[in-house]
């Protein structure tokens, strides 16, 4: 065997060290900070588990989780009801959802199985198999982007579902897990909201890097205490494309807030 350079054994040190998440990168500049400004608040069905959010061409698609209410929908964004609304089978717990080219993808969590939708009837089109956990999921131009709850993001075929290649997610140096619902921008990023906390991250996929950091703490507080006693953690974000706002929600909220992300 050979002797590890001293480098190597101090690297080695470094990523056993401490209780956090795993060293993967020089921390470089600290991500920015920034907190919600809340635009303007809409209606959400408050027996929603929100897993996916997304604004395509005006709708609103929104997939929900749980096993027996799990479902996809879509609305007009102005309008108070829902054009279609498809379930699940009862025994799969639906997680992130995206459009793509006439098609609705929908991940389940532990089922391994996307479903891909018709756009328009929100009726099934095929199913695709994956290994491994489904949580978040957006699309770029030339690829989905799919999280699992760790601290990576896949990149996968936007017709295959085939990994394409993957990116561990960091902020100043170090891994950062429980990536949950994601959303693509224009600009080339991707935001996750990150599981059992109210923040939400600017990363940019390219590098994995964390350039930005939000502070979405504001939101709960806006709900009435009897609200906040019956929900669940934020998850769900959606662009509204040409602004710079977006739409944010969470489990069981009965509030869809609009907002920007401002220092
Ligand atoms: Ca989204």
């Amino acid at each position: 065997m050979k002797r590890r350079p001293a480098t190597f054994a101090l690297a080695l040190t470094l990523l056993t060290a401490g209780c956090g998440d795993t060293v993967v990168d020089e921390p470089g500049p600290p991500a920015d900070e920034l907190r919600v400004e809340i635009v303007a608040e809409h209606p959400h069905d408050p027996s929603a588990f929100t897993q996916g959010l997304e604004l395509d061409d005006g709708e609103l698609f929104e997939g929900t989780g749980r096993e027996g209410s799990s479902w996809v929908s879509a609305r007009p964004l102005d309008a108070p009801t829902e054009r279609t609304r498809v379930p699940l089978p009862d025994d799969m717990f639906g997680e992130g959802i995206t459009v793509t080219d006439g098609v609705v993808w929908q991940l389940t969590w532990k089922d391994g199985v996307a479903f891909v939708r018709d756009r328009d009837s929100l009726t099934e089109r095929r199913r695709i198999d994956y290994d491994g956990e489904g949580w978040g999921l957006c699309d770029q131009p030339d690829r989905l982007v799919m999280s699992d709850g760790s601290a990576d993001l896949t990149f996968r075929d936007r017709d295959t579902f085939t990994e394409l290649g993957r990116v561990t997610v960091h902020r100043n140096g170090r891994a950062m897990s429980n990536l949950n619902e994601l959303e693509c921008t224009d600009d080339g990023a991707v935001y996750a909201n990150v599981w059992k906390t109210e923040e939400i991250v600017r990363i940019d996929p390219e590098t994995g890097r964390v350039g930005a950091t939000i502070d979405a703490s504001a939101l709960l507080d806006r709900l009435s205490d009897a609200d906040r006693n019956d929900v669940d953690v934020l998850n769900g974000i959606a662009h509204i494309p040409g602004t710079d706002r977006f739409l944010v929600t969470g489990k069981l909220w009965p509030t869809l807030f609009e907002v920007r992300f401002v220092p």
